[in-house]
């Protein structure tokens, strides 16, 4: 038998294998400085009294993707250019960039999962790996932070870190009756616990849901950034995030930002566990997303509680997906200036 010579050709979004915009799948040993690397926590059991479903997130997400790859992919040279922009976007034409699948996950042992998440994440973010999670349920933001911080120590002495949370509830319970410590509600008072982080360069953005007493003295006494959608009406998407970028990033060597599907307004996105109304727009939520391709302190994010269940048009998915291509633009697309393609005439 000599060799093969079927070429593969270019395939429309649903044929094909899944994975994150078709990215080759690869092993923590393939991961070098600087490439991207995307992987799912596919859990819902850090929810304790709410709706479930983020588990089928990523898969979702991964299927969903295929269809923004095909939207590149279908154009002639990779190349479409933006009518109001006027600027150019052509795939980069080796992706530095992998799929990594899922992290072990347990979906009756959550401790068991969280230990999973923050070794998988630490061996990310020591190789200088850029990781894109995928939830899951917003508890991943967790382990996925602790993994990540882990790693970077190990790169850099006395580190530090800053966090911007973008959803419409602060997440930061010190504790509940029902959830205890460790549950959907309170990852971000465990992530400022690390003692990388400091309350300066803690930032939220989008709140859009009332706090417990605690959490609002804490606000007070420490002065801590929480923005809520009302603030994103009243002063842009734009200059709230700039001031949450400039809170988290300074004084610190990277930033870590994590993001919940539900700070969208839920007129516009039903697919998640917790919808809220009165939320920011998917505008806004997508400016957001550009801004932070153009943050030079990102060092990772992740993506939680898209419920494709409770998304029976898939908007929530493709909203969520459009918005990691986004955060990944740096790592996706070249700009090009369609004037130097144009036939002179
Ligand atoms: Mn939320």
């Amino acid at each position: 038998m000599g060799s093969s010579d079927y070429e593969r050709d270019v395939m429309p979004y649903f044929a094909g294998l899944v994975s994150f915009f078709r990215l080759p799948e690869i092993g923590f040993d393939n991961i070098t400085e600087g490439m991207a690397v995307v992987a799912g926590v596919p859990i819902d059991n850090g929810i304790y009294g709410g709706r479930v479903g983020a588990r089928f997130g990523p898969r979702a997400i991964r299927e969903s993707s295929l269809f923004s790859r095909a939207g590149f992919e279908l154009a002639p040279d990779t190349l479409r250019i933006d009518l109001d922009s006027d600027v150019g976007t052509k795939l980069k034409e080796n992706l530095n960039m992998g799929d990594l699948g899922d992290f072990n996950i347990y979906p009756n042992d959550l401790m068991k999962t969280t230990e999973s998440v923050i070794h998988g994440m630490s061996e990310v973010s020591k190789r200088g790996g850029f990781p894109a999670v995928m939830g899951g349920d917003h508890y991943v933001a967790y382990p996925s932070f602790e993994g990540y911080a882990k790693g970077f120590a190990e790169r850099k002495e006395n580190a530090r870190l800053g966090f911007i949370h973008i959803d419409a509830h602060t997440d930061f319970w010190d504790s509940h009756a029902l959830g205890g410590k460790y549950h959907h509600g309170t990852m971000v008072r465990r992530i400022s616990e690390n003692p990388m982080v400091d309350y300066k360069n803690l930032a939220w953005v989008g709140l859009n849901s009332p706090v417990t007493l605690d959490q609002y003295e804490l606000k007070r006494n420490h002065d801590l950034k929480m923005t809520t959608a009302q603030n994103v009406r009243e002063k842009g998407i734009t200059q709230i995030m700039t001031e949450a970028m400039e809170t988290a990033s300074d004084g610190v060597d990277a930033v870590y930002v994590s993001i919940d599907i539900d700070v969208i307004d839920a007129h516009e996105s039903t697919g998640t566990g917790s919808p809220e109304f009165h939320g920011v727009t998917t505008n806004e939520f997508f400016e957001a997303m550009d801004m932070l391709a153009g943050f030079d302190m990102l060092g990772a994010f992740d993506l939680c509680e898209v419920a494709p269940e409770w998304d029976p048009s898939g908007q929530t998915v493709r909203i969520a997906t459009s918005g990691m291509l986004k955060v990944l633009a740096p790592w996706l697309i070249d700009n090009v200036d369609p004037d130097e393609l144009l036939t002179q005439s």
